[in-house]
């Protein structure tokens, strides 16, 4: 096994950007060289004693002369840092790399603007809580939750009883559910709707993450204020920030229970980027509608039409018309490794390895290609699969150091095959921003390098 291989999306530098390819490609480069000839030259001392050969060299159990082996390092004879030397752990100082990372192309200001999740770094199906993609329309707060309310309204007086305040302290006293659902923006993969081909995953598909979230179903709060549900068609959740983010959501939805008022992300309560204290959770549906900072809930018996569901979120189509109130996320998969950025370090064994998703329930099968989709295999999917949350892929790959393009295609439990760019493009034309899931596409070259492309 080549376990580099495994780590390569960890060690390669990812470029901080990637407008100007020019100046990308030349970060990028370098930092691609100096990891080839660290490894490259790692394999030569291993092999000069051992006379072997490189494909056999990456299963070898013993690396003949190997310093890291003989001798006790530091950390084996001396004592190690006491407990709570910091109260809250970080990862690893070599790990360092592993960051969210902003494109300056789409970042005119900090407040207005997305970081990308590291996808390529990551392993599992679970976003780290400091690691998660983030989409402020006007900057994140730390909102004081002894401050903070969440009102809940009708919008006339007789489709809700008794209109309620909550403090994040009564909300937590109540029933609580926690479910592991991916939150995927809109946006994300807009880039690509043109012939712009950004370089890594992380810029690609990094508007994605996966948390397991606690906090209690809509419904019960509802429930609790007296809703008239022969009326009520939708809510309207409100964010506290100064973006009055505010979206409609189909009374469908959260009378199936699945829409929840979060305060929990991964076991501790949410970061304040994604809402701290209190962010609505729409598994399934695009980003935009999990407002966060929520304060106000109002059930009406109407479409709302706020800004951010009919001048923003709206996709231009062929021939003039435009889609609207476009909700659910489509089915959409992405090969993480090897991904656009990284570097095969020789031939022979590779785990390709992504993620599925879809919004409408589970991931059935995903399907993987490596020459471009002419062939399909069908990958290995890893438990647990959950509805509406991330799934795990895997396909063992012998690369034999010839060029391959490498593909994957999901499909979910309702049957609907993630469509290829061409598909895509054939209905939707090329003006859009959002709701693009086609079929991602990375080129494996002969050298090992990894590059996104666009197939015609
Ligand atoms: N209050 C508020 N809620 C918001 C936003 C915002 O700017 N303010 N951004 C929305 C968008 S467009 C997305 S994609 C998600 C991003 O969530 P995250 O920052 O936790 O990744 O939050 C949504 N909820
Ligand atoms: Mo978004």
């Amino acid at each position: 096994m080549n376990f580099q291989g495994h780590r390569l999306g960890r060690l390669v530098k990812a470029p901080e950007n990637f407008i100007g390819a020019d100046a990308v490609g030349t970060v990028f480069n370098e930092a691609k060289r100096g990891r080839r000839d660290f490894v490259r030259g790692a394999f030569a001392a291993a092999l000069a004693g051992a006379g072997a050969s490189t494909a056999s060299a990456q299963s070898k159990p013993a690396q003949a002369g190997d310093a890291n082996i003989l001798e006790l390092l530091a950390h084996s004879k001396g004592l190690g840092q006491g407990v709570a030397m910091e109260g809250y752990g970080k990862p690893s100082k070599f790990e360092a790399n592993v960051q969210r990372r902003i494109s300056p192309g789409l970042t005119q200001t900090r407040q207005s603007s997305v970081s990308f999740a590291p996808l390529q770094s990551l392993f599992g199906i679970v976003t780290p809580s400091g690691l998660h993609f983030e989409r402020h329309h006007q900057g994140w707060w730390d909102v004081d939750p002894t401050q903070h309310r969440l009102m809940l309204n009708g919008s006339d007086a007789a489709l809700m009883k008794t209109p309620m305040v909550f403090t994040v302290d009564e909300l937590m006293r109540l029933p609580s559910v926690s479910r592991f659902h991916f939150i995927e923006c809109g946006a994300n993969t807009g880039m690509e709707w043109g012939n712009v081909a950004v370089p890594t995953c992380q810029y690609t598909h990094g508007m994605l993450s996966c948390s397991e979230f606690t906090g209690v179903p809509l419904k019960l709060l509802l429930d609790m204020a007296g809703v008239d549900y022969s009326r009520a068609r939708y809510v309207l959740a409100e964010g506290a920030d100064g973006s009055s983010m505010t979206r409609t959501v189909p009374m469908e939805l959260v009378e199936s229970g699945e829409v929840f008022v979060a305060y929990g992300q991964n076991g501790e309560m949410l970061r304040p980027e994604q809402g701290y204290p209190l962010r609505l959770v729409v598994p399934g549906v695009q980003g935009v509608s999990w407002v966060k900072y929520l304060r106000r809930i109002e059930v009406g018996d109407q479409p709302y039409g706020t800004k951010d569901e009919t001048l923003h979120y709206t996709d231009l189509l062929p021939g003039g018309m435009h889609r609207q109130y476009s909700s659910t996320q489509e089915c959409k998969s992405v090969v993480t490794t090897p991904s656009g950025g990284q570097v095969l370090l020789d031939k022979g064994f590779y785990q390709i390895s992504g993620l599925a998703w879809s919004g409408r329930g589970k991931v059935k099968r995903v399907d993987v290609s490596v020459d471009g989709g002419r062939q399909w295999k069908t990958a290995k999917l890893q438990s647990p699969v959950m509805s509406k949350c991330l799934t795990r892929f895997t396909l063992d790959w012998n690369w034999d150091g010839q060029a391959a393009l490498v593909q994957s295609r999901a499909m979910d439990d309702t049957g609907y095959v993630q469509p290829s760019l061409a598909q895509l493009r054939a209905v939707r034309g090329t003006r859009s921003i959002y709701h693009n899931n086609a079929v991602q596409t990375w080129l494996v070259e002969a050298g090992g390098e990894v590059k996104n492309v666009h197939l015609s």
